[in-house]
């Protein structure tokens, strides 16, 4: 893994809200990460996240069926995914990159576009989550090349710099958030294509989409979600099972280490 982070690297990412290393993996990571997903994508059988049919491809509706299959914390099913998405040198790049202190996993999710696959609408992350923090971020990493052909990311440059959480769904209409976020219709997205391996990282605030799949192979990318130190739920389930949320209150810190591991903190 390339985790070195310069000072022009984090520069660019507080400034833009992403970043891009196109060189992550190295051929043999990849083919081991390629592995790892797969085996675990093949278990999970369209279960998007263990304990509940939330999250399964059944329930996701035509769209949301064809624009990527979603399967949330294969860490938990399988060592080797934990012992790359959970990396202490992983922790550290983004800590390094993002100014954090320390960081949690909030979840990891393998989101692969299937051939002829939907665009995915543009919207933010991290209003999804079940904490809200301005620093939060997620990478993304390419298991296959990802191209202007078959589903790369796009992003709004500086649109995590809104200072809220304003967000809109992942439907069919790939505008919608423009609809609460007008400010940032006029400012032009910026393609993020990566080689096999490559990655891109975004602030949890970051505007982003991805395009259709034009061909006849799946688009393959494993991602994680990360939190800061300190994070406190603010009552959105989420990927929570029902018995975690019915055990918060608005306000608790979210650090449990087996839910949320940790993979790096500072000093
Ligand atoms: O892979 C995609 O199509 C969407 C990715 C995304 O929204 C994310 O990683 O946050
Ligand atoms: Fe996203």
């Amino acid at each position: 893994m390339n985790t070195r982070i310069e000072p022009k690297d984090r520069a660019f990412y507080l400034e833009n809200g992403y970043f891009a290393r196109p060189d992550f993996l190295s051929p043999e990571e990849l083919e081991a990460w390629r592995a790892a997903v797969g085996n675990s994508v093949s278990a999970r059988q369209g279960n998007g996240l263990p304990g509940t049919d939330r999250y399964d491809t059944k329930n996701k509706g035509e769209y949301g069926r064809d624009t990527f299959l979603q399967l949330i914390n294969l860490w938990k099913d399988n060592p080797a995914i934990g012992r790359l998405i959970l990396s202490e040198a992983l922790g550290r790049m983004l800590c390094e990159l993002s100014g954090l202190e320390g960081i949690r996993l909030w979840h990891d999710q393998a989101l692969i576009k299937p051939p002829w696959g939907n665009p995915t609408a543009y919207h933010r992350d991290n209003p999804y989550w079940s904490f809200h923090d301005a620093r939060a971020l997620s990478i993304w990493v390419a298991l296959d090349a990802a191209t202007r052909d078959n589903g790369c990311l796009y992003y709004i440059p500086g649109s995590h710099r809104s200072g809220d959480f304003r967000n809109s769904g992942i439907g069919p209409r790939l505008g919608d958030i423009y609809g609460v976020l007008p400010e940032f219709a006029g400012v032009e997205p910026v393609a993020a294509p990566l080689p096999a391996g490559g990655c891109v990282i975004h602030n949890g605030l970051t505007i982003h989409g991805a395009g259709a799949n034009m061909t006849p192979r799946p688009r393959r990318a494993m991602t994680g979600q990360f939190m800061p130190l300190r994070a406190v739920y603010n009552g959105i389930q989420n990927v929570l099972s029902d018995e975690e949320a019915a055990s918060l209150k608005v306000g608790d810190p979210l650090e449990d280490r087996q839910r949320n591991p940790l993979l790096f903190q500072a000093g």
